[in-house]
């Protein structure tokens, strides 16, 4: 497998996934600005879509968007999934929950927002935030093992601490075990971001 990454964008929860896993894999950083991949090639013909994660598969299909992405690699490392008849249902309930309600509501702060659109961003990813937190199970978001969308989660936690937007009690302890744990620690180096 081999991930495109972008240092401080959502493809940091597939790469966390890869190196929690302990497998081998391939990444390439990507300039998402000018679509030029650490290579010199262009990533508009990896996916022309122009965004990350794209992943890579040994058969060389491409996969995009971070719900697929993340749910693929909880298929491949059922440790980072969820058991059970509706498992695979809630984990992606709550990717599309991060991904559609809390991902795309940082746009202002990436993209030149202002102040105002800003204030009402951070208003909404705080309320959204503490839905989640009330329904936290353990010491994670499912129980006491991260699953895919915790490692998604901590990339919008990431980009809260950035921006000074406010998590629930919660969301923010999740982050610090995330934070903790070798693996993320070793994904940030990578990405040269610890
Ligand atoms: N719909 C995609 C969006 C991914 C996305 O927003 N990627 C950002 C980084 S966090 C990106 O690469 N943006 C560059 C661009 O849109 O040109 C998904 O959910 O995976």
């Amino acid at each position: 497998m081999k991930l495109y990454y972008c240092p401080w964008a959502c493809s940091l929860a597939a790469h966390i996934v890869l190196h929690e896993a302990g497998v081998p894999f391939e990444n390439e950083n990507v300039d998402i600005w000018t679509k030029i991949t650490a290579s010199g090639a262009d990533f508009n013909k990896v996916t022309p879509k122009g965004y990350v994660p794209a992943l890579q598969l040994d058969n060389r299909e491409i996969v995009t968007e971070n719900i697929a992405v993340l749910d693929y690699l909880a298929g491949v490392y059922p440790q980072f999934g969820l058991e059970g008849p509706l498992g695979r249902t809630r984990l992606v309930e709550a990717l599309a929950y991060i991904s559609t309600e809390i991902h795309k509501s940082y746009k202002p702060y990436w993209h030149n927002g202002t102040d105002e659109q800003k204030a009402v961003a951070s208003a909404y990813i705080t309320a959204r935030m503490r839905l989640l937190g009330d329904t936290v199970k353990g010491d994670y978001l499912f129980g006491d093992q991260p699953t895919v969308a915790d490692f998604y989660l901590f990339v919008n936690t990431r980009w809260a601490e950035r921006f000074g937007i406010d998590i629930p009690p919660a969301i923010a302890a999740i982050h610090q075990r995330l934070n903790a744990r070798p693996a993320v620690q070793a994904t940030l180096k990578a990405e040269g971001l610890a």
